[in-house]
């Protein structure tokens, strides 16, 4: 049976995890959080000093997962996904947060300072949103609002549904 890859992007604390797992919990499909691939297999070329985080070995993560790709079924969840093969994703989602929501998160998670400045930053400046729309094609990327844990529920059904009519149109 042939099953659809999702991307899911989006600035740190927007909710990719949250949904991604919660997805793969409802459905048999797989779910791979790229930066805990990375992390568990040292998948990284440096560090970032100025932002303060690892730098990704995107050619590495990908070798990585193509053979999981290329079977379907996949959901992925990345904050950044101009690196990833455009054939790779059938569908791709940008979940989008507010700023008050979004600082209370990642204050939570404890980014502070400039860490926290820039991410919420990027959200302000759709950066996810643009990568995603200058990346793949335009008619397969769609934003969701993350606001609230009734956005979270609604975009779970919405994707849900999504999927079993590409699984019943595809096979
Ligand atoms: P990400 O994977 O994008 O970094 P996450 O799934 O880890 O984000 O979520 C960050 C925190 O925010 C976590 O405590 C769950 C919460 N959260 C995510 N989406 C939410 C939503 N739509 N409504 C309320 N809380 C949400």
């Amino acid at each position: 049976m042939r099953r659809p890859n999702l991307l899911i992007t989006g600035t740190p604390g927007v909710g990719k995890t949250t949904l991604g797992k919660e997805i793969a919990a409802r459905t048999d499909l797989t779910y791979i959080n790229v930066g805990d691939l990375a992390k568990a297999g040292t998948l990284y070329e440096g560090f970032d000093e100025e932002y303060e985080c690892p730098i990704l070995d995107e050619d590495r993560v990908i070798d990585e997962i193509e053979d999981k790709m290329s079977n379907g079924g996949v959901i992925v969840d990345y904050h950044s996904c101009d690196f990833f093969p455009e054939r790779w994703f059938d569908i791709v989602f940008v979940l989008r947060t507010e700023n008050s929501f979004l600082y209370d998160r990642l204050e939570s998670r404890g980014y502070k300072g400039k860490k926290l400045q820039d991410n919420i930053q990027c959200e302000i400046f759709q950066t996810a949103y643009e990568e995603a729309m200058s990346s793949y094609k335009e008619e397969i990327v769609h934003q969701l609002s993350s606001n609230t844990p009734e956005d979270m529920e609604r975009n779970l059904d919405q994707i849900i549904q999504w999927i079993e009519q590409w699984i019943k149109d595809n096979n």
